[in-house]
């Protein structure tokens, strides 16, 4: 053995353990997607740690990343994985049995939050077991094609020794290649099945029914002001918003899905997907808003939703009194509390299957979902539910009710200044002021605007279908030359005009007026 390859045995022990790490995950991934769905170990670890993740960590992930929250947490779960597997490698250089030791305890990691999965069974545990294997022969086979691992007797002659050393290297080298290739492929086969399987054309497939109560037109005459720049009234299912705890999407066939209604009720019930879509079905826009939306935020859209009556299923249960909350469960454990009183008073709460015209999308809950105009999404809106039970909100807390949030959540009346965008330059004279406004199931009854802290001014409203939307605004401003602040406040149907005062989402939504900052030339 050469002094130089000794110095880089732990450089080799790394790339070995990295690229063990790599065929591990890449051959999870693809077992998992043969079998059950949620059983990716990468995922179930995920999940695991945004489960135990403590509720100040999960709320900072939600409010800096966003939507992309669940990116930062893959990268991040990647980040650690790729040290320890590197840690591992290293190890294995020093004595094999270490490295097959520290793949023990990941797998054993693997295993544990695989038992933790809702529907768990012993199919979950294989992803694991096969990727725990995979990943032993690949570090078996790398350590021992590390330059140097059979070391040549000491006597042999050096031009030999130095040959021997660069074939050496070549060996590693097509070892590493062979197992980076098993791990690129294996991992995309595995996304590939995970996301294109049976759910997908099962989607394409679906035939809607026609509603009972249908709308005449995907565009209500006179909702749209179609300004450039201003959130359309219907929000395409391609830029709505999703937010959501799920790593992966829950792939829920059509065909076994099934929801129970069951708990505090005289009558358990049990719907399939065929009996849903024989229920009359009602089509009405809702505009859904996360609690999580800070002021001018993003989280808010507005759809047009196809479902069956929720108020309905549940009344054919025959809640018993005092049952006070629906709480509804999704495939992937997800829980979400609703008060009763509120599904059952007359608007048009839905077990939605249709979105803007079209099936669900898989990231907004096919194949469906609930939607109750006027209270958040996390205390309404689950997607991939397949599970309700009246309850009480003094005997069970649901998901982000357990993490601080309010166990119960009306909007808050509340608006979004569109155009022109925050920081924008603009030349002087009469430009558009425009923007969104929303009090869901109260309605919109007028906005104003205000420039600099001057007097307030009525803004011209967009025509609504009804009282659960949100509705455009726009107002004409003489805009002169300086910097100025714009500011935007909405009144609801109530008579009840928003809060000034500046509250962050939590515990029950962001409150306070909208405002933006323009430079006029
Ligand atoms: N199964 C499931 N449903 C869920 C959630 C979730 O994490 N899991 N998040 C809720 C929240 S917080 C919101 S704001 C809405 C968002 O719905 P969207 O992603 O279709 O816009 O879904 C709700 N339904
Ligand atoms: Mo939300």
């Amino acid at each position: 053995m050469t002094p130089g390859t000794d110095r880089a045995r732990p450089l080799y022990g790394a790339l070995a353990g990295l690229l063990t790490g790599a065929v591990a995950v890449g051959v999870g991934q693809l077992v998992a997607s043969l079998g059950a769905q949620n059983s990716s170990p990468l995922v179930a670890v995920g999940d695991a740690s945004i489960g135990l993740a403590p509720a100040p960590v999960k709320n900072f992930a939600i409010s800096e990343f966003g939507s992309h929250d669940k990116t930062v947490l893959l990268i991040g779960i990647g980040v650690v994985l790729a040290i320890c597997a590197a840690v591992i490698g290293i190890l294995g250089t020093r004595r094999l049995a270490y490295g097959l030791a520290g793949l023990g305890v990941f797998a054993a990691i693997g295993l544990a939050a695989a038992g933790t999965r809702p529907g768990a069974n012993a199919g979950y545990y294989a992803p694991t077991l096969v990727a725990a294997a995979a990943g032993a022969l690949t570090l078996i086979l790398l350590l021992r094609a590390i330059p140097g691992s059979q070391a040549p007797p000491r006597h042999e002659q050096p031009a030999w020794a130095a040959r021997a050393a660069d074939q050496d290297r070549r060996r590693f080298l097509v070892t590493s290649v062979a197992a980076a290739g098993t791990a690129v492929v294996a991992g995309l086969a595995g996304r590939v099945l995970a996301e294109r399987g049976a759910v997908t054309q099962a989607r394409a497939a679906l035939r809607l029914p026609h509603p009972v109560q249908m709308l005449d037109d995907s565009l209500p005459a006179g909702a749209d002001f179609h300004i450039p720049g201003l959130s359309p009234f219907v929000t395409s299912n391609a830029s709505f918003y999703r937010v959501d705890t799920a790593l992966i999407l829950p792939q829920v066939a059509p065909d076994s899905w099934t929801l129970r209604i069951h708990g505090m009720v005289e009558r358990e019930i049990e719907v399939n997907f065929g009996e849903l879509l024989r229920r009359p079905l009602i089509e009405t826009f809702v505009t859904l808003t996360c609690v999580s939306d800070p002021v001018e935020g993003p989280y808010v859209g507005n759809a047009r939703w196809l479902g069956a009556s929720l108020a309905s299923l549940i009344r054919e249960a025959r809640p018993r009194a005092g049952a006070d909350q629906i709480l509804s469960t999704s495939t992937d454990g997800f829980t979400c509390g609703t008060p009763v009183q509120t599904v059952l008073d007359g608007r048009d709460a839905l077990l939605a299957v249709a979105m803007n015209g079209l099936p669900l999308p898989v990231e907004h809950g096919f194949p469906a979902r609930m939607v109750v105009p006027g209270l958040y999404g996390y205390v309404s809106a689950t997607k991939w539910v397949t599970d309700i039970k009246l309850t009480t909100f003094a005997a069970e807390t649901a998901y982000w009710a357990q993490r601080g949030w309010a166990p119960q959540a009306v909007i808050k009346t509340e608006g979004r200044i569109d155009v022109p965008v925050s920081g924008a330059t603009k030349r002087a004279g009469r430009i558009p002021v425009a923007g969104v406004a929303w009090a869901q199931h109260r309605g919109i009854d007028a906005v104003h605007v205000r420039v600099d802290h001057g007097p307030w001014n009525q803004a011209t409203l967009a025509a609504v279908p009804g009282i659960d939307t949100w509705r455009q605004w726009r107002w004409y401003w003489n805009a002169t030359p300086g910097t100025h602040l714009i500011e935007a406040r909405a009144t609801d149907g109530t008579g009840h005009t928003q809060t000034s005062f500046a509250a962050p989402p939590e515990p029950n939504g962001a409150s306070g007026y909208p405002s933006i900052q323009v430079t006029i030339t």
